[in-house]
């Protein structure tokens, strides 16, 4: 194991001294360190792609590689500006990248890992990106650090540092901010699956949100034939509920999303509050927090979702429904995950469709 302190420490002796990325849950003692510690020289960022314009920016401005934090499903997210904005063959724009290995083979994790964990390494290939599986004790890792800093300069590229499961040691986020209210996520879960109307289909978000759901629907004694659980594609939840309910106007269709997940891929929220579904409701449960990876803090607290969503369209006759309900962080230690595979997801809820 590595201490994010250390880690820290030794990044900015390599001269990178600026921090953004999207948090991840292998990440989590180093997004909490850096969260605690690196105030103005860190950002969270909407999205993976982002954080690499951001650190772009960065170094225009300085001279200075920024580093640039994801799980590696944020790898897709962040391919579009590594490959025409940072890429040698673009304008070649030195950054440390540093991915947390979700579903590296060989080590069991989620199902919406596994194909993003045999991809990681080879996309980083593919990409001519140099990467390096980072190691695990604080001198060989310094060691890394300043290599592939040193590289990322002397190149004037993007490098990755790829981080195992359990190579950091746990660092707690002393960052609370307070809840932005009072109600659990999963109560008010509760409710909105207990008022739905009859026929009503439920898309939720990845992460705890879908968790939720699923035990909720455990505890009412209710199967799971109406809910699509996403499992990955974060942001992308509102859209498959816009598929569905385009395709099928007399049916009533909720997509459950979490603040981040929203943020993440806000421009979702302009075509579905333009698409004139009706038959569309989309309820943002804010917690102002990426609960399900770490508790690290959103801008949901601080911005006006309900606002943003009226002009985009949603709340007007015949347009969909927006309602952003604000929850507390947290959720019970015991929360189960759903048994069946997405597959079985799948084929049970398109027989509730057709
Ligand atoms: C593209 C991508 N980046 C990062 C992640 C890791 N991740 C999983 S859940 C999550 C946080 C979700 O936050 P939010 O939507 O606010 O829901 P909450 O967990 O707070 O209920 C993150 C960052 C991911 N799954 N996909």
């Amino acid at each position: 194991m590595i201490g994010a302190d250390r880690f820290v420490e030794a990044l900015k002796a390599a001269g990178v001294d600026f921090f953004t990325g999207v948090p991840d849950s292998l990440l989590k003692s180093f997004c909490a360190y850096v969260t605690d510690t690196c105030g103005g020289s860190h950002v969270i960022a909407a999205n993976e792609g982002g954080a690499v314009g951001l650190a772009a920016g960065h170094y225009l401005a300085t001279g200075n590689p920024a580093l640039v934090y994801m799980q590696n499903s944020g790898q897709g997210n962040a391919v579009n500006p590594l490959c025409s904005l940072a890429d040698p063959d673009v304008y070649s724009i030195p950054m440390v990248l540093l991915v947390g290995w979700r579903g590296e083979p060989g080590v069991k994790d989620e199902p919406q890992h596994v194909k993003q964990g045999k991809v990681t390494i080879p996309l980083f290939e593919t990409l001519g990106i140099p990467a390096e599986i980072l190691p695990d004790d604080d001198e060989s890792a310094a060691d890394a650090v300043r290599r592939m800093a040193g590289l990322a300069r002397a190149e004037s590229r993007p490098v990755a540092l790829v981080v195992r499961k359990g190579l950091f040691a746990e660092y707690r986020l002393r960052d609370r901010r307070p809840d932005i209210a009072a109600l659990p996520r999963e109560q008010a879960i509760e409710d909105i699956l207990k008022s739905l109307p009859e026929g009503a289909v439920v898309v939720s978000t990845t992460g705890m949100i879908s968790r939720e759901v699923y035990e909720t629907r455990e505890r009412l004694g209710q199967d799971h034939s109406r809910d699509f659980l996403t499992v990955g594609s974060m942001g992308h939840a509102v859209m498959i509920a816009l598929g569905i309910a385009r395709a099928q106007p007399n049916r009533r269709v909720f997509c459950l999303d979490g603040d981040g997940a929203s943020i993440m891929q806000m421009g979702n929220m302009a075509i579905a509050g333009q698409s004139g579904c009706g038959n569309l409701t989309h309820i943002v449960l804010n917690n102002a927090a990426h609960d399900s990876v770490g508790g690290q803090p959103t801008v949901g607290g601080a911005i006006g979702l309900s606002a943003i969503a009226e002009s985009c369209g949603y709340n007007r006759p015949g347009s969909p429904v927006f309602r952003e309900i604000r929850v507390a962080k947290g959720a019970r230690g015991d929360l189960g995950r759903p048994k069946e595979p997405p597959q079985a997801n799948k084929k049970l809820f398109m027989g509730t469709l057709a």
